[in-house]
């Protein structure tokens, strides 16, 4: 499997050019508000069809340096993605942005916002994901179908009140290590690897984890996500400050990512878990064996950025 990964250099190389910078409306300025829903919303939407076809359009798509393929977003998540490291969750935030643009051109629906999967509901993979026939677009191989072994309530604690990695009981540190890093290992194969977003999963698991980062950001949470707004001070902010790199030709200002409406987002549901689903749902995973699986999310190449090769 590892030869169907493009490396770095290649991708770098032979990605198509993309609409350069996107510029998103700024905070005050009238745009559109799209609603995340939970999964079980999003399938009474009329967008749901549209996000079945949209998945199977770019899974059905095998030129991988197209951003219209689904393997283009695996490897701009192989090559850039933070993963331990400061900036892991506005990365992936503005990874989902750029991930939905390119989703809704190839379903053709210009409304559709990424659902989220609320584990803290129902721990259980989504049915709609796990059936095999008829060519489901949303099914792949998987280890195991429960993820209630990942859930932990300790990142929403009101001892942690700091969001920067490094500061103590930073948010961002806890939140990565679980539920995040348990859900990929409990559902396993690709899930419990870089090339995790091969598993349609990835997206509705990184919009809840988005969603919660969101919950614990505002004032009925533990407060801002940072300690001062971008905006009004960006001179002495420089958290935000910057930008994100997602692939030749396709980044995102970091401010941008400080909250989800300044990329025409917001969610159905902004509060924090306060307990966890019935036990009788759980799998019998032993922890063990998630800590074992970290070795693969850990295993990867540094996040430096590389600089692109000349042309021959
Ligand atoms: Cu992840």
């Amino acid at each position: 499997m590892a030869s169907a990964i493009i490396s770095r250099r290649s991708f770098i190389k032979d990605a198509a050019p993309l609409a350069a910078v996107i510029t998103v409306p700024r905070l005050g300025l009238a745009h559109t508000i799209g609603m995340r829903l939970e999964w079980q919303e999003f399938k009474q939407s009329e967008h749901y069809g549209n996000f079945i076809n949209g998945i199977r359009a770019m899974r059905a798509n095998s030129k991988q340096t197209n951003a219209a393929s689904w393997r283009y977003w695996v490897n701009v998540h192989v090559n850039y993605c933070p993963h331990g490291i400061a900036y892991f969750l506005a990365w992936h935030r503005g990874y989902l942005f750029h991930f939905e643009r390119q989703l809704r051109l190839a379903s053709g629906d210009p409304q559709m916002v990424l659902p989220y999967w609320n584990y803290y509901k129902d721990p259980r993979i989504p049915p709609e994901f796990l059936d095999s026939a008829g060519n489901n677009p949303l099914y792949v191989q998987r280890a195991g179908t429960s993820v209630y072994n990942a859930l932990d309530l300790s990142p929403f604690a009101s001892t942690v009140y700091n969001f920067q990695r490094g500061t103590s009981n930073a948010f961002e540190t806890r939140i990565e290590s679980a539920p995040h890093n348990p859900v990929h290992n409990l559902i396993g194969n690709q899930m419990a690897t870089m090339q995790s977003p091969l598993d349609p999963t990835f997206y509705l698991h990184h919009a809840n984890i988005d969603r919660l980062w969101h919950a614990w950001s505002l004032p009925s949470g533990k407060g801002t996500p940072y300690t001062t707004n971008p905006y009004s001070s960006s001179s002495s902010n420089p958290y935000w400050s910057g930008s994100f790199t997602y692939a030749p030709g396709l980044s995102l200002p970091r401010y941008q990512a400080y909250t989800p409406s300044w990329l025409g987002t917001s969610s159905s549901n902004n509060t924090m878990p306060s307990s966890l689903p019935p036990q009788a749902q759980a799998q019998a995973t032993p922890l063990k064996l998630v800590q074992a699986q970290m070795d693969n999310i850990l295993n990867r190449p540094p996040a430096t950025p590389f600089a692109a090769t000349a042309g021959r």
